[in-house]
């Protein structure tokens, strides 16, 4: 038989996702640039399976139905477009290539637009899961030429995870590159969860708290609106011990390492001019974390208040949830509003119910919170901001002190607490109906002549001559 679909790369995600499709009931044409790996693969974990090799190019697309769909799974970038310049000429219109990597999604704006001009249908589609997901139901964000998705519809659902309610995670985001921006919000979104993780993690730290304590109280969490993928397996990591019976987690370097996708969120967000602060924070707190040697000889030149533990660890505990809790409406408050501009820039239409049931299982971010974003979106899909919903907007009400006492403990015990405070500090401004900002436009036109608006007269733009001397003249407003 025919193959229902190629799979080029057989790296962990490639592998697990073909095994995924082969249970599914698809027939699997497997290919990789080192051939060695498809016969060690065919020979071992697909041994037994439908799953065919191929050898070159060319023969995994003689060995396709038609219209022949060919899924790269590759190290992004330059790798994907050589991959691609050789596939074009084998294929012919109307076939279909899906980009599963981690492509920045200008990138995959730029393939859509020129394979789509020889007639060939490009899905960028974001993979989420990692390689358990892949194996077992990822959550699958494809984006790209809307005529592809009947094509592969069935067969990438079928290989999704499924919500509670058994719907799919996996839905048609948009054209161009909305697949894989979608995967990048949802990355700098994991970038933030963990970061308020870690900031919890540092706080129970202060209180004299041991790993089964900390182990015990993720936990609980875990039972609480906390409830998540990434909550659960911090619980583990927490009980985790080394074979001397000693926990592995503080043996563990305290540098983080990065890949891009949260950089790319925060350079996005700096692009679109939405205040997405606390992802970019945890970007940052992640370089801050690069910084071992320079942190290890500021530590006893720069002085701070030594960390004294909360009175009562029990009530303090129980704010630190809520804080976290708050913290995380707000940062997915901000990723939400940073999709929406996208969409609007780029007339992607994106459905954002569909993307938080699209995260709700198989991806690293998955948790029962993504179900109450859906239900916001639902209930009214022209939401304007998650905060502007009834369930977050009594939720936040009921948890913002929480964050505002946990922040206070952290900034009187020197304990930093970048993602909680960016949350905090966005709260509070977005809360502000008449800002500080009047006293910027004044400055920039008080030293650059760039022009404000009155109150009373917004739209038009004027100078004020502050000083009595330089004249009237005005230079651009640049307000753009
Ligand atoms: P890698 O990102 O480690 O890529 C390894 C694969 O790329 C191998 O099959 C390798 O072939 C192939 N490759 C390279 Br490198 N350069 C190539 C080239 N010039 N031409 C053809 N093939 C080339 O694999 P991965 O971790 O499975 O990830 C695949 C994609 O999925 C990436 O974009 C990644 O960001 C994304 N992703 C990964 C995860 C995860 O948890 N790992 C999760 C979600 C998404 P070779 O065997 O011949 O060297």
């Amino acid at each position: 038989t025919k193959g229902d679909i190629g799979l080029i790369g057989l790296a962990v995600m490639g592998q697990n996702l073909i095994l995924n499709m082969n249970d599914k009931g698809y027939t699997v044409v497997a290919y990789n640039r080192t051939q060695a790996k498809v016969d060690k693969f065919l020979a071992g974990e697909a041994s037994g399976t439908k799953v065919q090799g191929a050898s070159s190019l060319e023969e995994l697309v003689g060995k396709l139905k038609s219209p022949r769909v060919v899924m790269i799974m590759i190290k992004s970038g330059s790798p994907v477009d050589g991959v691609i310049d050789e596939l074009k000429p084998l294929l012919s219109p109307g076939d279909v290539i899906i980009d599963g990597g981690n492509e920045d999604y200008r990138i995959t704006n730029r393939r859509v637009k020129e394979l789509g001009e020889a007639g060939i249908l490009h899905l960028g589609c974001g993979v989420s899961g990692g390689e358990e997901g892949a194996r077992f139901g990822p959550s699958l964000m494809p984006g790209g030429a809307p005529e592809a998705w009947p094509i592969v519809k069935d067969l990438l659902q079928a290989t999704a995870a499924k919500t509670p309610d058994g719907e799919p995670c996996c839905d048609f985001m948009g054209s161009g590159g909305a697949g894989h921006f979608v995967k990048m919000t949802h990355n700098g979104i994991e970038y933030g969860d963990m970061q308020l993780i870690c900031e919890a993690y540092s706080l129970m730290l202060a209180q004299g708290m041991d790993h089964d304590e900390l182990a015990a109280t993720f936990t609980e969490w875990n039972s609480s609106e906390l409830d998540s993928y990434l909550i659960e397996i911090t619980a583990e990591i927490m009980a985790f011990r080394t074979d001397d019976g000693e926990p592995l987690l503080p043996l563990i370097l305290d540098k983080a390492g990065q890949k891009g996708t949260g950089r790319l969120t925060a350079i996005s967000a700096l692009d679109f001019g939405i205040p997405v602060t606390l992802i970019a924070e945890a970007v940052f707190a992640r370089c801050l974390s690069a910084l071992k040697d320079q942190r290890v000889r500021a530590a006893p030149q720069l002085s701070g208040p030594a960390a004294s533990s909360a009175d009562d660890r029990t009530a303090f505990l129980d704010k630190l949830r809520s804080a976290l809790y708050a913290a995380k409406i707000l940062s997915y408050a901000q990723g939400f509003m940073l999709l929406a501009e996208a969409s609007a820039k780029f007339e992607w239409e994106l459905n954002m119910a569909s993307i938080a049931l699209t995260w709700r299982e198989g991806c690293i971010i998955r948790s029962a919170f993504l179900g109450n974003i859906a239900d916001a979106y639902h209930k009214d899909p022209s939401l304007e901001n998650l905060l502007f919903d009834d369930f977050f907007n009594a939720a936040i009400t009921k948890h913002e002190s929480a964050l505002r006492e946990v922040v206070a403990y952290g900034v009187l015990n020197g304990i930093a607490l970048p993602a909680f405070s960016a949350a905090l500090s966005f709260y509070d401004g977005f809360r502000t109906a008449d800002g500080s900002a009047c006293l910027i436009q004044a400055l920039r036109d008080r030293f650059g002549a760039h022009q404000y608006e009155l109150k009373s007269n917004p739209g038009t733009f004027i100078h004020t001559n502050w000083t009595g001397h330089g004249g009237d003249v005005a230079s651009s407003t640049y307000n753009a």
